[in-house]
């Protein structure tokens, strides 16, 4: 610690992972790591069926079985409460609530006995009868009941069946995109035990601090009284946003038994558990002059929701702010389904327009024949288009300028079917994405000792994204000291409460906490007349301190509401090739070129691993991904990895990224969230190439070889 309290260029460094050796080497532990004394294990009972009515339940034969120590159903579980909202307007019914079923894979009951082995076993030997309905599982599906604008997410400006009556040009597009599965590699876990009368749960959740709160509800509980604890998590994507049944059945089992009870999904159980992006339907219109100035946008999107549900799908909140256009009009709807539930998985909602949005502009570019990076820029929205303000910072052009040209775009033949490779055809596409600034309240405690090491603590998690290297990096920095000196404990709501890793939403909510901590503890330091240079050992030595203790927080959210600036969020534009047999109607991505507008980014080496992830899954979004329901059951029927198609190494070309733009002005750290933007352009980067490649516009994800036979 020096009289200036700041060290250069640490953040910023790709420096490793400051979990990768515990990671690695075993240490870190996951939630299915923890086994605690006493524990005995739980399985789950669920739905055969997608719609109906239980109407027999037989627990005796379970209940006899060896090692069994409980079996809940809903006509035996202690009651509960509704759970609360949370951070992003959804809630769940709760289980075990009656007789009704909604979805294939429904958890209808928990077996607990002494062995995992024994409870699985004993969880087949409940006897269940249902009166099964039809289900409803296809959008088209008339029986659906549709809600329309169901989070006031349509929006209008300008007057756009006007506008798109008097265009010269126009485009009338309907895109679908068929259900994904997050499927992250960790098995969702849940060890929960009631200590005294305090609740401790070990989860798989993306959101501690509201997991806590719902589960305080829900059992009756002060929140003081329970502590929710994640260290580290084999991947979310989203999925470990919401409250699941799973964990609410396990602390219901661990209370009823006053003995820690732990519960693994299996492979399966995750595809029924623990939400998908929904299958959506979505209409653009473009209307436009000939030189491809957009006059007119209207943009309708239908999601699919689980029966009952109340998840937003948030497709077109994004539209508006996407392009300069003086008449824009989004509808939403959403229709209520027999399927599992819907959840978040990377960019919900964004990524889904943008497919939409950039396939009906590579259309205008056809149509027009302005070619597609030219178009982006001639539409390029200088200032936000709803609020007219500044954005706080926006390198859009330069993330299509610096892949256009290390792409090589400028030599590309625009013609469809213009290039050859073997069998092959060739076909480059391109995309621009835009995402929006989201922010959550987030508090952190931050701690200086003797030693000079620094210590910060947050409830806030690290799901693989490199929240704890990070930290400690923005932390040494902006304290003066170095990396290794600074510990990192987060994961537990013990420690301040701290937004869900979600929406691209904590770093910089996490890093505007920790410099606001950092500028109080230069205060507190100033008080003690710190000499220049003089470290924080020798000072708090001096004043015969051990430790010095701030908390810091931010509400960029807040603080947005009264900003002259427009806070943005990250930008985007991707570049593909691709290779198409046409013979066998395979598409391969041959290279693939992302640059990204970050703002400040905290750690070039995980950000650029954000940048692959996203990429990577954009592949799957673009290509293989689909979840497949049994038309009777309503089961999904790939819910395994041997079936449900991810890329591997060979769908994965050698990925070219590269992260431009300036610091933000509107995060005090310079920072924007970037954990999602990078699969938001794929996709219709993808889709585009395609077309280029084959003169065949595919509106339909993924695109399989069915569909370009
Ligand atoms: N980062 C950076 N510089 C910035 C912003 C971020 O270097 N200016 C890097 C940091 O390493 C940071 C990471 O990017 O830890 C993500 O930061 P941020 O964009 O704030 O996103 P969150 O921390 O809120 O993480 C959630 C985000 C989302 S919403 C999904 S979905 C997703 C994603 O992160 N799920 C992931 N990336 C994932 N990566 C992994 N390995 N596993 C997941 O489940
Ligand atoms: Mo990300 S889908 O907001 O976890």
């Amino acid at each position: 610690m020096t009289a200036t309290l700041a060290k250069e260029n640490v953040i910023g460094r790709p420096i490793d992972r400051i979990d990768g050796r515990r990671k690695v080497a075993g240490a870190a532990p996951y939630p299915s790591d923890f086994d605690l004394p006493g524990q005995v294990h739980a399985a789950l009972i669920s739905s055969t069926v997608a719609a109906g009515r239980i109407t027999r339940i037989d627990r005796s034969r379970a209940e006899a079985a060896p090692g069994v120590l409980t079996v809940l159903t809903h006509d035996n579980a202690p009651a509960l409460v509704d759970p609360p909202q949370n951070a992003l307007g959804s809630t769940m019914r709760r289980p075990l609530r009656d007789d009704r079923i909604l979805h294939y894979g429904q958890h209808i009951g928990i077996v607990v006995a002494n062995t995992r082995a024994e409870a699985l076993a004993a969880a087949k030997l409940v006897e269940i009868e249902y009166a099964e309905e039809d289900p409803v599982l296809d959008l088209d599906d008339p029986r659906a009941a549709v809600e329309d604008n169901p989070f006031g997410m349509a929006s209008s400006r300008g007057d756009v069946p006007a506008a798109l009556a008097a265009a010269d040009v126009t485009v009338d597009g309907t895109y679908t995109i068929g259900a994904e599965a997050n499927s992250p590699m960790g098995l969702f876990t849940t060890v929960a035990s009631w200590q005294g009368g305090r609740l401790v749960v070990h989860d798989t959740t993306q959101a501690p601090s509201f997991l806590r709160i719902a589960l305080s509800v829900m059992f009756e509980v002060p929140e003081e009284n329970v502590r929710v604890l994640i260290p580290f998590l084999g991947g979310g994507f989203g999925a470990g946003l919401r409250l699941w049944s799973h964990t609410v059945l396990t602390t219901l089992a661990a209370r009823v038994l006053d003995r820690p009870v732990k519960l693994v999904l299996s492979r399966p159980q995750m595809f029924h558990s623990v939400g998908h992006r929904a299958a959506s339907r979505q209409r653009v219109q473009l209307g436009a002059d000939r030189d491809g100035r957009l006059t007119a946008l209207d943009h309708d999107a239908i999601a699919a929701n689980g029966m009952g549900d109340n998840l937003p799908s948030p497709i077109v909140a994004v539209t508006p702010a996407t392009y300069a256009c003086a008449n824009v009009a989004t509808h939403e709807r959403r229709a209520h389904l027999n399927i599992p539930y819907t959840g978040f998985m990377r960019a919900p909602g964004a990524v889904e327009a943008h497919f939409a949005i950039e396939s009906a502009l590579d259309e205008l570019a056809d149509q027009t024949g302005v070619d597609p990076v030219e178009l982006r820029l001639r539409n390029y929205a200088e200032v936000h288009p709803e609020s007219g303000k500044p954005w706080s910072s926006k390198a859009l052009r330069e993330c299509l300028e610096v892949g256009a040209q290390r792409f090589g775009w400028a030599g590309r033949d625009p013609a469809p079917r213009s290039t050859h490779d073997g069998d092959q055809l060739v076909g480059q596409g391109m995309a621009g994405a835009s995402f929006e600034f989201y922010a959550l309240p987030c508090t952190v405690r931050l701690a200086v000792d003797r030693r000079g090491n620094a210590t910060v603590r947050t409830a806030g998690t690290d799901i693989g994204t490199g929240t704890y290297t990070i930290t400690a990096q923005i932390t040494a920095e902006l304290l003066g000291i170095d990396v290794e000196n600074v510990r990192v404990v987060i994961g537990d709501t013990d420690q301040p409460p701290a937004p869900q890793s979600g929406g691209s939403g904590l770093a910089g909510a996490l890093a505007a906490a920790i410099q606001n901590a950092a500028g109080e503890l230069a205060e507190q330091l100033a008080r003690l007349d710190g000499r220049p240079g003089e470290s924080f050992a020798s000072l708090l030595d001096r004043h015969g301190l051990d430790e010095l203790a701030v908390t810091g927080y931010s509400d960029l959210a807040g603080a947005a509401t009264h900003s002259d600036v427009a806070p943005a969020g990250a930008f985007a534009a991707a570049y593909a090739e691709v290779g198409v047999d046409e013979e066998l109607g395979v598409v391969r991505v041959r290279r693939l070129v992302s640059v990204i507008d970050g703002g400040r980014v905290f750690n070039a080496k995980t950000a650029r691993s954000q940048a692959i992830g996203g990429a990577v899954m954009g592949i799957g979004m673009a290509l293989l991904e689909e979840l497949a329901y049994d038309p009777n059951s309503g089961r999904v029927a790939n819910g395994t990895f041997g079936d449900y198609l991810v890329p591997v190494n060979l769908d994965v070309p050698d990925l070219d990224i590269t992260f431009v733009g300036e610091p933000d002005t509107f995060n005090p750290t310079g920072g924007k969230g970037l954990g999602e933007i990078g699969i938001v352009s794929i996709a219709p980067a993808i889709a585009n190439a395609v077309h280029h490649a084959t003169g065949r516009r595919i509106r339909d994800l993924p695109i399989t070889l069915d569909k370009m036979l």
